[in-house]
């Protein structure tokens, strides 16, 4: 079944649905497949590499970065299936004035490649997607209030991985499903239907390098992760890409606990809440999993600003809930 296809069949289980929502997957799914040709030929290409811009992070932008985000926003413009935009390439969000677009009641929000410190080395790079139903009036320009609501009141999300096989999977109140590109065909695929994270998980993810800024609960935990214990059967396995797409799909199918908590340098951690943390959240709870900051659900956070941060402790249960308690006794004895 392609996702076209299976967006179509989810629609008509809700009689009063018009499409819209299918039709913005549909979108989403378009673009990924054009940047995924350009992610494919990124070595034989003057696309690889960096374009010496800097973004609202401070960061050197790629210019593969560039070409995902534009293609996005422009797909996402061209259809006017969406009434706005909010990128984390882009200062601000961007509002489709035309008048189809003004009539949709959704916005977009996404991280059109991330990861891309391991462009230059191969490695698996994503982008990450939010659909919002709008807060503002249907009809008129979309509003900074659509964009800055909190993860709870997503309507759909997901991500796209570029790695040894393309995969779309996205998340709405249904369930968790996976897509894989069939290049043959052009056509993704689906290939994961209801995605479960596994409830008991045994890998841990972390920039483990950081371990000298990180605070007492989280060094005591990953102390606890790397001991020996034969009946709970650690010490567990680490693994790291650091691309947050590929460490999260792993952690989906496999289970386990990925983290980017908050450390002397970054105070608030380093991912993006509106458009890392949100997204994963509300994929990895739809598939059974959870997501903290460390002291609450991720989800419940409400956003302030466009691209602040946030820490992030997410993936199977059992793991999230011993990292959260070593966390809690951590701050409990610093006082
Ligand atoms: P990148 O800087 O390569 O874009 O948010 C960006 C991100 O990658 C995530 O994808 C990844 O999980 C994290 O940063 C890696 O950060 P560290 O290099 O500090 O571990």
């Amino acid at each position: 079944m392609t996702l076209d296809e299976f967006t179509i069949q989810e629609t008509r289980k809700f009689p009063q649905a018009t499409g819209e929502l299918s039709a913005l997957l549909r979108d989403i799914g378009l673009a990924s497949k054009m940047i995924n040709k350009q992610v494919l030929k990124a070595g034989l290409v003057d696309i690889l590499g960096k374009h010496g811009a800097t973004n609202v992070q401070g960061e050197e932008q790629m210019k593969l970065d560039i070409y995902a985000n534009d293609t996005l926003i422009a797909v996402l413009q061209n259809s006017s299936d969406c009434a706005g935009i909010a990128s984390e390439e882009n200062d601000e969000h961007v509002c489709f004035s035309d008048e189809f677009s003004v009539q949709s009641k959704y916005v977009v929000l996404f991280d059109p490649l991330d990861g891309s410190s391991n462009i230059d080395v191969n490695a698996p790079i994503g982008t990450i997607f939010s659909i919002y139903r709008r807060v503002s009036e249907i009809g008129k320009p979309c509003t900074p209030e659509d964009f800055l609501q909190p993860g709870n009141r997503l309507m759909a999300a997901g991500y796209v991985i570029y790695g040894s096989s393309t995969m779309m999977v996205y998340a709405t109140k249904l369930g968790v499903n996976g897509f894989t590109l069939e290049p043959s065909i052009g056509e993704f695929c689906l290939s994961h239907p209801d995605l479960k994270c596994p409830e008991k998980g045994k890998i841990y993810s972390i920039n483990q390098g950081n371990t000298s800024k990180y605070d007492e609960g989280m060094r005591a935990f990953l102390n606890y992760c790397m001991e020996s214990n034969k009946e709970e059967g650690r010490p567990y396995g680490h693994r790291y890409i650091g691309s947050m797409v590929a460490d999260m799909h792993r952690t989906l199918i496999k289970g386990g606990i990925f983290m980017y908590p908050a450390d002397k340098s970054n105070p608030k951690g380093k991912l993006r809440l509106q458009y890392e943390c949100n997204p994963m959240a509300f994929l990895i709870e739809a598939a059974g999993g959870i997501a903290s900051d460390g002291h609450g659900r991720i989800l419940d956070i409400e956003p302030k600003e466009l691209h602040e941060r946030s820490p992030i402790f997410i993936g199977s249960k059992n793991l999230v809930n011993k990292a959260l308690s070593f966390v809690k006794e951590g701050e409990a004895v610093a006082g």
